[in-house]
């Protein structure tokens, strides 16, 4: 008797909990697309031979195929078969950490010899930027973060999940197509006296445009004259200049001027290590103290949500960067002038791309756009901010099958010899009667 009651009992749950469980994701609506990878899952869904995507950053050769630098190709013969695969420590492989904060910071740097700095391997780029925001919500819950207009359309995303209000500052201005430094310089002296500040070290996703030297030493001093704290997002390090040491110099002003700063890292572009999701977190802190501190609580950070980084990636990179012969092999691969070494014009990463921009500019200017397209080749870094409108756009993509974001960025490391041409009269026959 016992044993029907209770089986009728749970009988009667379990079509209640059959009842809860259907409904469980009911309420669950399909999310946006991203729109940038988003661009992406577009493409690869046209059929068309003609199609072209500019949408995502990510180096192509000349022939429009992915690149593998011959630096991680040799790293990779040279870990083939030797290495472990133990877990890193939470904060990542240590060797690829002190390489990397040399790239940013300096060889010589005084705050690495001194210990300074908090630093942990993060998932690429974009785990750096994340982990810097739950950092930022877990010591700072009250703070908001600046970023600029436009900006890399995933930082929204990062500082909203991580729970960080968010504000923005004047960037860029339209009509120069250049930077609005007087809205900017304003925005800074304006906002309340210890806000965060996010900036992009070098080569500005979307606008390909950056501050001068000089611009940057005003900045700087703003910056430092509020009490605002700095948070660097350098995923470009290499591709404004060819010069990874050339594209630090807004760091180094700022560690020039005393600032305490943040900083993230990536290996995605400079080093082709997109898929590998390898790059570094630091914080420069007061002193050993507080950097030993700041550490232990980014890896309490980190364990919870991926215990760990994953150790591959960091082990080519720290096999190149560790290396006198393939360092250097690495800055030529990157570097801009292909006058001064033997590497394939293609593994040259940044001149391809300037290379390209005049090209796009050349076969505008040949059609007789009415337009000025002088932008083209002023930017810098991967992407041009065309200023084409989300209809224009549109129009690429249904009667050229070109992709690209919405904002009419166009990402110079997807445009070759073969597609340029068809490229500028696509561009050239939506805009000419604008
Ligand atoms: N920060 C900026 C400014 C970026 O443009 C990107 C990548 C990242 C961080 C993150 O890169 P990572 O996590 O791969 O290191 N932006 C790409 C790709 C290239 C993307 O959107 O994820 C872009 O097309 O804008």
């Amino acid at each position: 008797m016992r044993s029907l009651i209770s089986e009728r009992v749970s009988c009667r749950s379990s079509v209640l909990g059959a009842r809860w469980m259907s409904s469980w994701w009911r309420n669950v609506e399909p999310a946006a697309k991203d729109p940038i990878l988003g661009v992406t899952e577009a493409f690869l869904a046209d059929p068309s031979p003609d199609k072209v995507n500019v949408g995502v950053g990510a180096y192509r050769d000349d022939n429009g195929k992915p690149v593998v630098l011959e630096c991680v190709r040799e790293a990779e013969r040279r870990i083939a078969g030797t290495a472990n695969m133990e877990y890193l420590p939470m904060g990542g492989s240590v060797k690829m950490v002190e390489e990397t904060l040399k790239l940013a910071y300096g060889d010589n740097s005084e705050f690495i010899k001194d210990k300074r700095i908090a630093a942990v391997q993060s998932l690429s780029g974009t785990g750096a930027c994340r982990l810097f925001a739950d950092f930022q919500n877990r010591f700072h819950p009250d703070s908001q973060i600046y970023i600029p207009v436009p900006t890399w359309s995933n930082h929204h995303n990062i500082w909203r999940d991580a729970h960080v209000t968010q504000r923005t500052f004047h960037y860029y201005h339209p009509g120069t197509k250049g930077l609005d430094f007087a809205a900017l310089m304003d925005d800074i002296k304006n906002a309340p006296n210890g806000s965060f500040f996010l900036l992009h070290a070098c080569a500005h996703n979307p606008t390909g445009v950056d501050p001068s030297e000089e611009q940057w030493k005003e900045i700087s001093y703003q910056i430092k004259a509020k009490g605002h704290f700095p948070f660097f997002d350098m995923a470009y390090q290499g591709f404004a200049s060819g010069d990874p040491e050339r594209d630090a110099k807004a760091i180094r002003i700022f560690l020039k001027d005393g600032h305490l700063l943040g900083l993230a890292q990536s290996y995605a572009k400079n080093m082709g290590l997109y898929g590998q999701r390898v790059g570094c977190l630091s914080v420069l802190c007061e002193d050993e103290k507080q950097a030993v501190a700041v550490k232990s609580q980014l890896q309490q950070l980190a364990r919870p949500m991926y215990s760990n980084p994953p150790v591959h990636g960091a082990l080519i990179v720290s096999t190149i960067l560790g290396d006198a012969e393939l360092k250097k092999l690495w800055l030529k691969e990157v570097q801009m002038s292909k006058h001064e070494h033997n590497v394939s014009a293609n593994a040259c990463l940044a001149d391809r791309i300037i290379g390209m921009r005049t090209a796009l500019r050349e076969n505008l200017e040949k059609l007789g756009s009415p337009l000025s397209w002088k932008h083209i080749t002023n930017q810098i870094g991967m992407f041009c901010y065309s200023g084409l409108t989300p209809e224009q756009v549109d129009r690429l993509t249904d009667e050229y099958h070109i992709y690209m974001t919405r904002n009419g960025r166009i990402s110079m490391a997807g445009v070759t010899t073969g597609n340029v041409g068809y490229l500028a009269n696509a561009i050239h026959e939506v805009t000419k009667s604008a």
